[in-house]
């Protein structure tokens, strides 16, 4: 089983997580999970934070010569604004920092929530925490998750569908559409609408306002019969909801249809089953269930859409009490983001790909890459003459 912990403060030394359950054999560099933490810092809508930092991952330990080893991997995420932030966050004894003290909740944060559960009266001992920050860690253990898919021939990719009410239904062909989305400031396939989405994050900077949306996370490939059934949390529909619902602001998530399945007769719901006799294979010509049924892969692409409401941290905030004075107060200003949701979908594909990678360890097990291949291919083979 894969399993991690992450620590780290937003404006601590750095982001840190150890992974454990990755099997021996694995090619990993650091170059082929850069290229995650580099998109995730990207998207237009993002703020000041992402030009001070050049998100890199260094592996502690775990890997050799390119290579995982099987132990755990040590992974470290250093933050560069640290530098700015070394006497307010030192781990010293002393006196509470006076600078940067927070005692302003946004409404929409973890603020006052964490400020009240851990009995903080300085908010930035929360929000440094519960900060969207935690996800470059995220999408560091998602690219070695991607990595061991990528032996299995799985891509896990994601694009743009909605910001702010401007969308794009869900595209026909996703790996065209993911790298058409590439090439967009807002990661939408669609440069019309991509066109649109930026001119409404514009207007909303203009009004100190902020804007979340959807994006669409789609799995290529993946075998039938990951997940189960047979267990409620074992369900691979459940695993995959409760790792998007993970991201901070999520508030929403689909799967395949999803809600609007839930407007329509049974006939316009479920996907017929054929055989085709050529390939020998079981073939659906639609794919509203999304790649699951019964909390198992059906062998279609697995597709996801998750919603991510508007930032939090508002140049023009909303009502809310100082919590030292318990007066209203008046707006400050706090450097932020004003839409992250390209950056979101980036994270969106790092923690669903961290859930296939385990639901593939499981059922393929295995100490090497080499064992889990030839499990993989074996169970292909019985389900090619089912
Ligand atoms: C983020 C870093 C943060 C924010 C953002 C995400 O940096 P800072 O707080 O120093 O500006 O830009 O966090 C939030 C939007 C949030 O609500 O916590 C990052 O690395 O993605």
């Amino acid at each position: 089983m894969l399993r991690y912990l992450n620590a780290g403060e937003s404006h601590g030394k750095g982001l840190m997580a150890v992974l454990e359950g990755v099997p021996a054999g694995l090619p990993l560099t650091a170059e082929c999970i850069d290229v995650d933490l580099i998109r995730r810092q990207g998207g237009y809508g993002r703020g000041g934070r992402m030009r001070i930092e050049k998100d890199r991952i260094e592996f502690i330990c775990g890997v050799r010569k390119g290579v995982t080893l099987g132990n755990p991997l040590g992974l470290m995420v250093w933050n560069k604004d640290w530098e700015n932030w070394k006497d307010i966050m030192s781990s010293e004894p002393g006196p509470p920092s006076a600078e940067r003290v927070v005692t302003r909740p946004r409404p929409g944060h973890a603020d006052l929530v964490g400020a009240i559960k851990y009995g903080h009266r300085d908010i930035r001992n929360v929000l440094e925490k519960a900060s969207a920050r935690e996800t470059a860690i995220r999408v560091a253990i998602g690219g070695v998750a991607k990595a061991l898919l990528a032996q299995f021939n799985m891509q896990v990719v994601s694009y743009t569908v909605d910001i702010g009410g401007v969308s794009v239904p869900s595209p026909d062909n996703p790996l065209e559409a993911y790298q058409l989305a590439e090439e967009s400031d807002v990661r939408c396939h669609d440069p019309e609408i991509a066109a649109k989405m930026v001119e409404l994050i514009r207007s909303a900077k203009r009004k100190g306002d902020s804007l979340g949306g959807v994006f669409e996370v789609v799995v290529t490939n993946p075998p039938i019969g990951l997940g189960t059934y047979a267990q409620w949390d074992r369900r691979l529909t459940a695993r995959l909801a409760m790792a998007a619902m993970s991201i901070q602001a999520m508030k929403g998530v689909e799967i395949g249809m999803g809600f609007e399945s839930a407007r329509r007769f049974g006939s316009q719901v479920h996907d017929d089953i054929y055989f085709d006799k050529e390939r020998n294979e079981f073939v659906r010509k639609t794919n509203n269930a999304g790649g699951l049924e019964g909390g198992i892969t059906n062998g279609q692409p697995i597709v996801l859409r998750v919603a991510m409401k508007p930032i939090a941290t508002l140049y023009t905030p909303k009502d809310s009490v100082d919590i030292a004075t318990k007066e209203p107060f008046e707006a400050t200003v706090e450097r932020s983001d004003i839409c992250t949701v390209p950056a979101a979908g980036v994270v969106g594909e790092a923690v669903i790909a961290f859930e296939m990678a385990n639901a593939m360890i499981e059922k393929f097990g295995g100490d090497t890459v080499e064992e889990m291949k030839r499990n993989f291919e074996a169970y292909q083979q019985y389900v090619r003459t089912f």
